[in-house]
């Protein structure tokens, strides 16, 4: 018996490699971490001599300050990012028992693990292209197993002006797509933030595309294999947003190589996996 999916939801996912669920994560789930995110920023504040103007917390302000932070040294930005992965009520979060449950209703007989090094907070600055994913997949970029899933979910409301994430809906059926790196703005990208699929103009053009604008407690339910893109954000506010990773034991090619991971884990994925890059 399902217990968080309905049959028709479970039957989407299986479809479209993707899927919504409204409303999925609680006020007290989320509201901590937004107040998190406030304090560290007040830390990074007092760590590098600027005075903390601010009003007090507000859970939809929750990252006031962080543009003015950034107007001045981008790098205080990243003593941001670094952070708040390390927020108590977040990293309760990304091992809720609802995850584990989740994948179970949606792929059966699976023995699901934590990522390792496979959650975090996005940061998406307006007008920033070199942590902007391109169109990708999840498995070279944390490897793990192919058979795995993103749990994806806002903390601002997504508009159309924060450059929602784009889906290729029903991509996944493709299976593992080679790769090659590309940094088509020249912004720097590196890592995993350069693989670029190979052709990619070909399987974009296949699928229909879907850019939900989620809200707050809202879930995306990403499977590993389906194509997706950060959009771009043109607003006035960062587009933040949460992470949560899990893969499966039981699949065989993640089995074989022993659930490696891949950048994050400081592992080149084209090691284990060199006929999936191409020059
Ligand atoms: O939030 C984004 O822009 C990209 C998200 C993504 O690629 C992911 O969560 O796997
Ligand atoms: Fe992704």
């Amino acid at each position: 018996m399902s217990k968080y999916l309905t049959e028709q939801q479970v039957a989407q996912f299986q479809k479209d490699g993707v899927l919504i669920v409204p409303g999925f994560y609680r006020e007290e789930d989320i509201l901590p971490i937004r107040r998190g995110i406030y304090d560290v920023i007040g830390q990074v504040m007092i760590k590098n001599g600027v005075p903390d103007t601010r009003g007090p917390f507000e859970p939809a302000t929750f990252d006031q300050g962080y543009m003015e932070l950034i107007g001045q040294n981008r790098a205080w930005g990243g003593e941001v990012y670094d952070a708040i992965k390390q927020i108590p009520a977040f990293v309760r979060l990304v091992s809720h028992p609802a995850h584990e449950a989740l994948f179970a209703e949606l792929r059966a007989g699976a023995l699901p693990g934590v990522v390792g090094g496979g959650y975090g907070i996005r940061i998406d600055n307006p007008y920033e292209d070199r942590f902007r994913a391109m169109w990708h997949q999840e498995y070279p970029a944390q490897l793990r197993s192919t058979d795995g899933l993103v749990f994806w979910t806002p903390l601002v409301p997504i508009t159309e002006d924060l450059g929602p994430v784009v889906f290729c809906a029903g991509s996944q059926i493709e299976g593992p797509l080679p790769v090659c790196e590309a940094d088509p703005e020249k912004a720097g990208r590196l890592g995993a933030y350069a693989l670029k699929i190979k052709d990619e103009e070909q399987y974009i053009a296949k699928y229909d595309k879907v850019a939900p604008l989620t809200n707050p407690r809202d879930l995306v339910i990403i499977d590993f294999l389906v194509l997706h893109a950060s959009g771009h954000n043109r607003g006035t506010r960062p587009r933040w947003s949460m992470q949560f990773r899990y893969f499966n034991f039981t699949e065989p090619t993640g089995r074989s190589h022993a659930w490696r991971g891949s950048y994050a884990a400081g592992v080149d994925f084209r090691k284990i996996h060199p006929e999936l890059f191409v020059a």
